[in-house]
């Protein structure tokens, strides 16, 4: 079981062999040195597919030797999602990485029905944080792909987050699903679903976590305002795993963490055949890294 971020990059280097990350539309500056600086850590192996003239006047200006790397010279950003998808289908690669080009068209290349990365589940998008203000590592999800999920996409986006965390050593995480009260009251749907899937999970229909809900953020991540409350819980102060109502409930929780909270986050997209790193703008250089980190890690 890890207990910082850096113990991700530890797990990346303990890999047999150094992970392959397909890179769509990967002409931008943010990503190259976000690249360079995980090459720069043994973890990964990139294949760049973009603009090529683009690529390597970017990498040269940063200092990035690219000359052992496969590129592939691709302008049109969907074909070069398209490929980067194609690299994975055929082996090349086992991590899929997120360039210039938008969410959607990445996406919808990795979506498509007959030569995406589908496995038959939902995707979602899994973070992972590190913050002073609390005692462990704690996962957020899903903050930027379900927008507004129903009753089985919650189980799905748990699942998800759940395997990452087996897969970092954790066996049997603590899941909260959280929203703004710890009673259930019918006329706020997720109190339902948070009494129905944590009801499944103490009947053993969903396993490999230990899941409580409805709980407020308070009483999920401090024992103290638990006990304030009179609530009996294993997971309540003591939380691995956020699960929010909704797109906006986990985005304004994730950014908060980042910016009045002093965390850094790793963040994937899980449910396709390979993890899939997303990085954006607002994202500091760490968090680039260690969601490269964790895509090796994991992957
Ligand atoms: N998991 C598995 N399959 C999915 C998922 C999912 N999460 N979402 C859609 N699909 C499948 C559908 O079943 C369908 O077969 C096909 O994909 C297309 O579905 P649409 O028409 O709903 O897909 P799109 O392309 O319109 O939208 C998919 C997005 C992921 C782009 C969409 O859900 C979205 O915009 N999400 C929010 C992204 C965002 O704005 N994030 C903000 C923070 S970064």
């Amino acid at each position: 079981m890890i207990g910082k971020l850096t113990d991700l990059e530890t797990l990346a280097k303990g890999k047999a062999t150094t992970r392959k990350i397909a890179v769509a539309a990967a002409g931008d500056q943010d990503v190259l040195e976000a690249l360079k600086n995980a090459i720069g850590h043994g973890i990964i192996e990139p294949i760049l597919i973009g603009i090529e003239k683009k690529i390597r006047s970017i990498s040269d200006k940063i200092g990035f030797d690219i000359s052992s790397f496969e590129l592939i010279d691709i302008e049109d950003k969907f074909e070069a999602s398209a490929m980067a998808v194609k690299m994975i289908k055929e082996g090349k690669a086992e991590i899929l990485m997120k360039g210039l080009v938008s969410t959607g068209v990445l996406l919808k290349a990795v979506l498509d029905k007959e030569v995406g990365l589908r496995k038959g589940e939902l995707l979602s998008h899994v973070a992972i944080f590190e913050t002073p203000y609390y005692h462990k590592l704690l996962g957020v999800t899903d903050a930027a792909m379900n927008v507004d999920p129903e009753l089985m996409d919650k189980i799905g986006i748990i699942k998800n987050a759940v395997e990452v965390f087996h897969k970092i050593g954790y066996d049997n995480p603590k899941v909260a699903i959280v929203g703004s009260v710890e009673t259930i009251n019918p006329r706020m749907e997720a109190t339902m679903h948070a009494a129905t899937i944590s009801m499944m999970n103490y009947r053993k229909q969903i396993t490999g976590c230990i899941i409580d809900g409805p709980l407020a953020i308070d009483g999920a991540v401090s024992k103290k305002s638990a006990d304030m409350k009179n609530i009996t819980s294993d997971v309540a102060g003591d939380v691995d795993i956020i699960l929010a109502p909704d797109i906006d409930g986990a985005n304004i929780l994730y950014k908060s963490l980042n910016f009045l909270g002093g965390a850094t986050a790793a963040a994937v997209i899980m449910g396709a055949t390979v993890p899939i790193v997303l990085t954006s703008r607002g994202d500091t250089e760490k968090s680039k890294y260690y969601s490269i980190a964790l895509a090796a890690a994991i992957a």
